[in-house]
């Protein structure tokens, strides 16, 4: 960029006060709502089409594991009466085709320019805006929106080969839009994580031969999916004022099908804790974790519910061998927790093969296949399972400079820092949509979404009838939350166990604990920050 602010084309920069980086459920909504606010705003968009996760997560038996009355948007009364779901959990076409109806009735889609790809992102301290770089043309604003989703950025592994190997392969998170054939192939899966635990059984389903590698077992529960009773949608309808204030007092901001308990899992006597659990394990989804209140925080608790999935495994797994692979021995719902349908019954099939590369990890791939141990497993078509460089990888990825040139590369470098997961002290003007630090995935993302561009949208508003050009969190303010995050994760199991929350599915990549349990009390220290003249942000 030249001082005259002409970039390296020639052409003029786009200028708005606000750009907002991503076209997923976070962008779009920023968009509608600043634009309604009456801001200038711009979204840039890499795909194509808006839905961010839901554009690129195509994989077969791809589904949300929120319930489609909770999957949605609260911000428009009339959006949420008109819109039908059709199944008790929502599959990625319906939800995609849900997101393009958003674009559609709030006419979002003349604001934002899709196939546009930021690269570099810096502050100028001289005029204080944002200049964006982008593949196609630059930008310039006031303030700028990171809507860059938390799961956005596909983790592919290095495997030694990988290039010469001659059959297809895909990554579940960048699908191809036209679907793929697996019928009469041979197909391997690398991973085990909720992608590849949808995945698997379907493709199995499709495929001639499906073999597995799993590098560690995961715990999954069933969703029990089903087509959406028309009563319970209506039901939903009716209250839905009532339901979604009772969603954002939960942790997760959803509610679940059986009440919380609130008693201790390792206080139970066995007959009861069988009881509750089965109960729990019939009526699928995540009531199963809300069982007692205590399995996410007390080892021994959490030992029981895991030696109970143990032996659901166990009893669903015909082959004994095959069983004891699939079988867990760390904390429960310290990793995600999978919900599954049919996943543990797909390994009773003949030509379903699971290659256990926990202790020998694959060796290589090559022109054939998968070689682990020196024994070489032939397929015709290789899908990444592996998950992402999740919450801090795409952020970092777009090169983005603050205050004197900082980079927030380097600022990051011992894990990500920020104030509420909204703001990052030297990058004024800068907002994370879900950022490290806040509740993000660790909640249903939708209301989580709302309540950060809701709160982005008041702290603009407040700015402008100020008079105040910069907003950003101080030093002091970001080091306190650090560490109060890290004491909230700690007085929990989370950091008990190798997840991507801890970014250890990623070489190299600090181990911190990136968000924040607990979705209402973190909406109150929002509020709380907000009305008390935004304490711990400097505004200028
Ligand atoms: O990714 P993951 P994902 N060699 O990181 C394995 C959301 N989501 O795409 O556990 C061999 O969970 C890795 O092994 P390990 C949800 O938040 C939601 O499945 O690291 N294996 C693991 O098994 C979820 O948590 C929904 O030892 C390797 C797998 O790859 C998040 O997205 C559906 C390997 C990656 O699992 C990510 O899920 C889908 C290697 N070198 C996803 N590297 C719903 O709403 C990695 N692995 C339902």
């Amino acid at each position: 960029m030249s001082s005259d602010g002409v970039d390296s084309n020639g052409a003029e920069p786009s200028v708005h006060d606000v750009v907002v980086v991503g076209a997923g459920f976070a962008g779009m909504y920023m968009l509608h709502k600043l634009r309604g606010l009456g801001f200038d705003v711009a979204v840039v968009e890499r795909a194509s089409g808006v839905g961010g996760t839901w554009y690129w997560n195509r994989y077969p038996g791809a589904r949300c594991d929120v319930e489609s009355m909770q999957y949605s948007y609260s911000f428009d009364p009339e959006l949420e009466q008109e819109w039908e779901w059709s199944e008790r959990y929502s599959g990625q076409p319906e939800i995609l085709r849900y997101a393009n109806h958003v674009a559609d009735r709030y006419d979002l889609r003349r604001d934002i320019r899709f196939e546009t790809t930021v690269t570099q992102v810096d502050w100028d301290d001289a005029d204080n805006q944002w200049h964006l770089q982008t593949d196609r043309g630059t930008y310039q604003a006031r303030f700028v929106v990171m809507a860059t989703g938390c799961l956005s950025t596909a983790n592919v592994p290095h495997f030694d080969g990988a290039e010469t190997f001659e059959g297809p392969t895909y990554h579940t998170g960048r699908w191809p839009h036209e679907g793929v054939d697996f019928s009469g192939l041979s197909v391997g899966v690398i991973g085990t994580g909720s992608s590849a635990i949808q995945a698997i059984p379907v493709i199995a389903d499709e495929c001639r031969e499906l073999t597995v590698f799993q590098r560690t077992p995961n715990y999954s529960v069933p969703a029990r999916n089903e087509p959406l009773d028309a009563s319970d949608q209506a039901d939903w309808k009716a209250n839905y004022r009532e339901r979604r204030a009772r969603m954002l007092t939960q942790q997760a901001a959803m509610v679940q099908r059986l009440p919380d308990g609130e008693d201790l899992a390792k206080e139970a006597s066995a007959t009861e804790f069988d009881e509750r659990m089965q109960e729990r394990w019939d009526v699928g989804g995540f009531t199963f974790y809300r069982a007692y209140s205590d399995i996410g925080l007390d080892a021994e608790s959490n030992g029981r519910v895991a030696e109970f999935v143990r032996g659901k495994i166990a009893g669903i797994v015909d082959d004994p061998e095959t069983a004891a692979k699939l079988t867990p021995h760390n904390t429960i719902a310290c990793k995600r927790p999978c919900l599954d349908t049919n996943y543990y019954e797909t390994f009773n099939l003949s030509h379903v093969h699971l290659v256990d590369v926990s202790e020998t990890p694959i060796d290589r791939i090559s022109a054939a296949g998968v070689v682990v141990d020196g024994q070489e497993y032939p397929v015709d078509a290789l899908v990444y399972a592996t998950g992402f460089d999740a919450m801090t990888g795409t952020l970092l990825r777009m090169n983005v400079t603050g205050r004197e040139g900082a980079r927030l590369a380097d600022h990051w470098d011992a894990g990500p820092r920020t104030y509420l997961g909204l703001g990052v002290a030297g990058f004024p003007n800068m907002f994370t949509v879900s950022g490290p630090g806040s509740p993000s995935v660790l909640t249903n993302m939708i209301p989580s979404i709302e309540q950060h561009v809701d709160w982005i949208a008041r702290c603009l508003v407040d700015l402008r009838e100020r008079g105040a050009a910069t907003i950003e969190p101080e030093a002091d303010a970001e080091a306190y939350w650090v560490d109060y995050v890290n004491a909230v994760a700690n007085l929990t199991l989370f950091p008990t166990c190798n997840s991507w929350y801890l970014g250890a599915n990623i070489p190299g990549k600090t181990r911190v604990f990136m968000p924040l349990p607990g979705f209402p009390p973190y909406v109150e220290i929002c509020e709380d920050v907000a009305s008390d003249n935004y304490r711990g942000f400097a505004l200028a």
